[in-house]
C-alpha cells in the first residue's frame, strides 16, 4: 500500500513536467493552406545521408532554399542536380499555381512544386512549420498532401520608424519573422512630425534637423542610408516582400519642416518635434511652388531607392487643410508618383483628392466609419488593402493589462485580429480588396500615454515591443490575408497556433503569452 500511495503521490509529478516535443507537432499550420491531405503514406525521415534534388535549368535563387532547410534542420542536406533525394525542390511547375501556389507533397520523400520561385519560398514556409521547432534532434516530416495559394496578394506588415528609430538589425529581424507567416509587403513608415528617415540629396537638412528628434527625446541623427536601405531591400527581396515606403504628407510632417524653410508659411523652418501627439502639422500648401518642388525631389529619390511597385503617400489625419487645398496635394503627390513608374497607395484619406489609375487606399478607420472615403476611391477605380485600427493595429494593447501601446480603438485581443471577414466590411466585393494590412505604430515610444518616461534609457528596445506587440496578433492578420474565408474560424487557429510557441522560443522572440490560448 505504501509504494502504491509513492507511485500515486510520485506519478502526477512526472506528468505534471511534460518533455517538450523534439519532433513536429500535428499539422500546426498558420496560415491554414487551401487544402491539407492526411495520405496513408509513410512519415518522411531526414537525417544526416538526406539530400536536397534540384533538377537543371531551376531558377538560380533556389540555392538558397537548401541554405534556410540545413538551418532549420541542422542536417548537412547536400544539393543534387539528379537521381533520388529525400526532398525535391522544383519552381517550374504548371502555370496553374501562380505567382504564389505551390503543392507540398510527403510520402516516403518530399516534393515541394511551384510556378515560380515566390511560390516556393511559400510552400518553404509551410515545410517549416512541419520540422521540429529547433534543430537537434530526429528530424521527421508527417505524410502530407497540401496544396495552397494566397486569397489575397498584399499582405502587409508597417512599422513606424519615425515616431521610434529601429535599428536595421532589427528591422531586417521583424521582415524574416513575418516572412515566416507569408506575409509579403513591408511598409516601413519612414516620415513623420517626430522625424525624418530617409536620405534625399535634394534636401540633405532632412537627414540632419529632421532626423535629429524621435517621441521623447532629441539627439542623433538617426536615419538610415542608401546603403542601409538597399540591403533592407535586398533582405525582404530574398523573402519575396517588396518594400513600400511611405512619405507622408501633407500632415504628419513636422520634421520636413523643420528641415526645409519654404514648406513653412512664415518662411522660417519650424522647431523640430518631438512630442508624442498628432496633427501638430501640415505643410504650407499655398507654397504651391515649394510643395511641388519638394514632393517631385523627394519622390524621384524615394523611388530610385525603393524599387518595388508602390510609393505611399500617408494622406491621414490632416488638420486645419481646406478640401481644396488637400485635393490639390494629392493631385500633386499622385502625379509625381506616377511620373517615377510607380502606383499610390495611400490612406483613405486620400480618397477625397483626385487619384491616378491604378491607386490604392487603405482602410485604418474602425467600425467601418468613414466608409463614404472609401466609396470615393472605389468610385475612381481604386482598391482596398484593409487595416481597421480595431482589427488590425498592432499598436493597440491586447488588454488593460498591456504594458505598451494604445488603446483609442479598443483593446486588440489575438481573437479580435483575428475573427473578421474583410469581404464582410464596407460592403466590399471580393475583387475589390487588394489585401490587408497590420500596421505596428509607435507614438507613444512604446509607453503607455500615462506613464511616459522622462529619458530615453527608460524605454524598452524596439525589438521587445515588436514582439510583444507582433506576436501572437501579425500571424493571425497573415492567415486573414492568406486563407480562404471559409477554411478559417478561431477553435481552430487557437490549436494550431499554440505549437508555435516553441518556434517562436527558438528564434528568441519575446511573444505575449496571450490567456486566450492555451499554449503547449
Ligand atoms: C493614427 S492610422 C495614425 C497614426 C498614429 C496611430 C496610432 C493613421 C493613418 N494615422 O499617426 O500613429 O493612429 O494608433
Amino acid at each position: 500500500a505504501l509504494v502504491g500511495l509513492l507511485l500515486a503521490v510520485s506519478l502526477p509529478a512526472c506528468a505534471a513536467a511534460p518533455e517538450r516535443p523534439s519532433v513536429a507537432p500535428g499539422l500546426a499550420l498558420v496560415p491554414q493552406p487551401v487544402s491539407v491531405g492526411r495520405p496513408e503514406g509513410s512519415a518522411v525521415r531526414l537525417d544526416g545521408g538526406s539530400a536536397i534534388l534540384i533538377g537543371p535549368g531551376q531558377p538560380e535563387e533556389i540555392q538558397a532554399f537548401a541554405g534556410q532547410l540545413r538551418e532549420v534542420t541542422g542536417l548537412p542536406l547536400p544539393v543534387r542536380e539528379s537521381g533520388e533525394a529525400a526532398i525535391t525542390l522544383d519552381a517550374l511547375g504548371p502555370s496553374e499555381l501562380g505567382r504564389e501556389g505551390y503543392l507540398l507533397k510527403a510520402d516516403g520523400r518530399i516534393t515541394l512544386r511551384a510556378h515560380t520561385a515566390e511560390g516556393l519560398f511559400r510552400g518553404l514556409q509551410t515545410l517549416r512549420q512541419l520540422l521540429p521547432a529547433r534543430p537537434g534532434g530526429q528530424v521527421s516530416v508527417p505524410a502530407v498532401d497540401i496544396s495552397d495559394r494566397p486569397r489575397f496578394a498584399y499582405r502587409a506588415v508597417m512599422l513606424d520608424v519615425a515616431r521610434r528609430f529601429v535599428p536595421v538589425e532589427q528591422v531586417k529581424r521583424l521582415i524574416d519573422q513575418a516572412a515566416q507567416y507569408k506575409v509579403n509587403v513591408f511598409h516601413w513608415h519612414l516620415t513623420d512630425d517626430q522625424g525624418w528617415r530617409v536620405p534625399v540629396e535634394g534636401y540633405p537638412a532632412l537627414t540632419g534637423v529632421g532626423a535629429s528628434t524621435q517621441a521623447g527625446w532629441s539627439g542623433g541623427p538617426w536615419f538610415y542610408t542608401a546603403q542601409e536601405i538597399r540591403d533592407v531591400v535586398a533582405y525582404a527581396a530574398a523573402r519575396y516582400m517588396t518594400v513600400v515606403p511611405e512619405i507622408d504628407g501633407p500632415g504628419h510632417t513636422a520634421a520636413a519642416m523643420a528641415s526645409v524653410p519654404e514648406l513653412n508659411c512664415s518662411g522660417r523652418a519650424r522647431q523640430p518635434y518631438q512630442g508624442f501627439d498628432v496633427k501638430v502639422s501640415v505643410l504650407c500648401l499655398k507654397n504651391t511652388e515649394a510643395v511641388g518642388r519638394f514632393v517631385s525631389t523627394v519622390f524621384r529619390e524615394v523611388s530610385a531607392l525603393f524599387p518595388g511597385p508602390y510609393l505611399h503617400i500617408g494622406g491621414d489625419e490632416v488638420p486645419s487643410t481646406t478640401a481644396a487645398d488637400y485635393a490639390a496635394y494629392i493631385r500633386t503627390a499622385g502625379a509625381a508618383v506616377t511620373a517615377n513608374g510607380k502606383r499610390v497607395i495611400g490612406w483613405h484619406q486620400i480618397g477625397e483628392g483626385p487619384l491616378p489609375p491604378g491607386s490604392v487606399v487603405q482602410y485604418w478607420a474602425p467600425d467601418g466609419e468613414d466608409s463614404d472615403l472609401v466609396a470615393k476611391a472605389l468610385a475612381q477605380g481604386a482598391k482596398v488593402v484593409l487595416s481597421p485600427a480595431d482589427r488590425a493595429y498592432l499598436d493597440m494593447k491586447y488588454d488593460a493589462g498591456t504594458p505598451y501601446g494604445l488603446r483609442w480603438a479598443g483593446f486588440v485581443p489575438v481573437e479580435k485580429a483575428y475573427a473578421w471577414e474583410p469581404a464582410e466590411m464596407l460592403g466590399l466585393r471580393e475583387e475589390q480588396i487588394l489585401g490587408v494590412g497590420a500596421p505596428l505604430w509607435s507614438d507613444r515610444a512604446y509607453r503607455d500615454s500615462t506613464s511616459l518616461p522622462t529619458s530615453h534609457e527608460q524605454y524598452p528596445e524596439p525589438s521587445v515591443y515588436l514582439d510583444h506587440m507582433a506576436f501572437p496578433r501579425l500571424p493571425a492578420l497573415a492567415e486573414v490575408g492568406w486563407s480562404s474565408a471559409d477554411s478559417r474560424d478561431w477553435e481552430g487557429f487557437r490549436s494550431r497556433l499554440s505549437p508555435h510557441a516553441a518556434r517562436w522560443e527558438a528564434q528568441g522572440i519575446g511573444f505575449h503569452r496571450s490567456r486566450e490560448i492555451e499554449w503547449t
